[in-house]
């Protein structure tokens, strides 16, 4: 594995950041050396490196953003994501590890990017977690990084599915994101993924708490991690329970969510969750729900674009000659606030 770390060099991710403030001249000189065609090529290759800096590319918004997204586009859609979320501590990156194990044992390349919404920067908890997933280094097959709001465009909800798009098109064949899980975050992965693990631990009473957080709505699988320890029986039986209570899964043709148990720290019942989620990738693709979730997501992501941009043009308006107008004619009485909110969104 390549974490983001020894990946890129820390000026490089320094110089990444200078999006829209004043740059030094010698710095842009160095960033102007994008080769977005090269970049492309050498990332589906499986060189790292390159991944690395596609990565950093979009996550910072350079500005050879829109190059670097036009070249991915036609190779993306093969990758399958699957979201990983579940309390602290349940056993995300134990189990994300022992994932990228199984794929690679299958011959398949994987991508992981774990997103830590409350953190301003990369590291924190998540630094640990690249700490263990070091059992992966030096495998071409996987990419891994460690991704936190660094407060641009939209922040995360910008950049992680343009992060997706990057390891999708360097051919990995499954892409896993692991979400810490405060408060919305189970529900936004849930709206990345094409498939959603939902973790649990016994004794953490987590069976009927992702009942009343109505996590089990959006989860594909739910797995009952830390199967060694007491009480995993009466988690499944709660999760059991829950699930007969009905939702969106006991409409005709539904998939209903298994229920799987696993050890991550020991690999046990990790194959068997392979399996499972290689089943409902093939569920997505025969019910046509695949398509139609990679659709929402299209939709989102154009919407969360979108917005970064109005929200910019309307950063070029404020202090404006035309809107200085606008609210001379309210403050006479001329036109109220909403008219003259409509003239000026016409305007950008
Ligand atoms: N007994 C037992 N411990 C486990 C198992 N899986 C993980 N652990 C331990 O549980 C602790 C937390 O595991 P992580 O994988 O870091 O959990 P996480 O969900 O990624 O945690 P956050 O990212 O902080 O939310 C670690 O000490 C693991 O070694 C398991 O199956 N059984
Ligand atoms: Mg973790």
């Amino acid at each position: 594995m390549t974490s983001e770390g020894p990946a890129i060099p820390a000026d490089a991710v320094d110089t990444a950041v200078q999006a829209p403030g004043p740059v030094s001249p010698g710095r842009r000189r160095g960033r102007r050396a994008v080769d977005v065609p090269d970049l492309v090529a050498r990332a589906r290759d499986g060189e790292a490196r390159a991944v690395a800096r596609l990565i950093t590319l979009v996550e910072e918004a350079s500005p050879a953003l829109r190059e670097v997204a036009a070249a991915l586009a036609p190779h993306t859609g093969h990758a399958q994501v699957v979201g990983l979320t579940g309390s602290p501590g349940v056993g995300k990156s134990t189990t994300t590890t022992a994932l990228v194990r199984a794929y690679r044992e299958r011959g398949l390349r994987v991508g992981v990017l774990a997103v830590d919404p409350s953190s301003p920067f990369s590291g924190g908890a998540l630094l640990g977690d690249r700490v263990r997933m070091q059992d992966h280094a030096g495998d071409a097959g996987v990419y891994i990084r460690s991704m936190a709001s660094r407060g641009h465009l939209g922040g995360l909800a910008w950049a992680t599915p343009q992060a997706m798009r990057v390891l999708d098109a360097a051919g990995c064949d499954v892409v896993l994101v692991e979400t810490v899980g405060v408060g919305q975050s189970e529900l936004e992965v849930a709206s990345l993924a094409d498939t959603t693990l939902v973790l649990l631990a016994p004794g953490m009473g987590d069976g009927i708490q992702a009942a009343k957080a109505g996590i089990l709505e959006v989860a594909d699988v739910l797995v009952v991690n830390k199967a060694d320890r007491d009480g995993a029986d009466q988690t499944v039986r709660d999760l059991r329970y829950a699930l007969s209570l009905g939702g969106r899964h006991d409409l005709p043709g539904a998939w209903r969510p298994p229920i799987r148990r696993t050890v991550a720290a020991s690999d046990t019942g990790i194959d068997e969750l392979a399996e499972t989620i290689g089943e409902h990738r093939a569920w997505l693709d025969s019910s046509g729900e695949g398509y139609r979730r990679r659709l929402v997501r299209a939709a989102r992501e154009v919407e969360v674009i979108a917005l970064a941009g109005l929200r910019e043009r309307m950063g070029d308006v404020r202090g404006s000659a035309a809107l200085g107008t606008l609210a001379e004619q309210v403050v006479a009485g001329e036109s109220d606030p909403f008219r003259a909110a409509d003239t000026l969104i016409a305007q950008l």
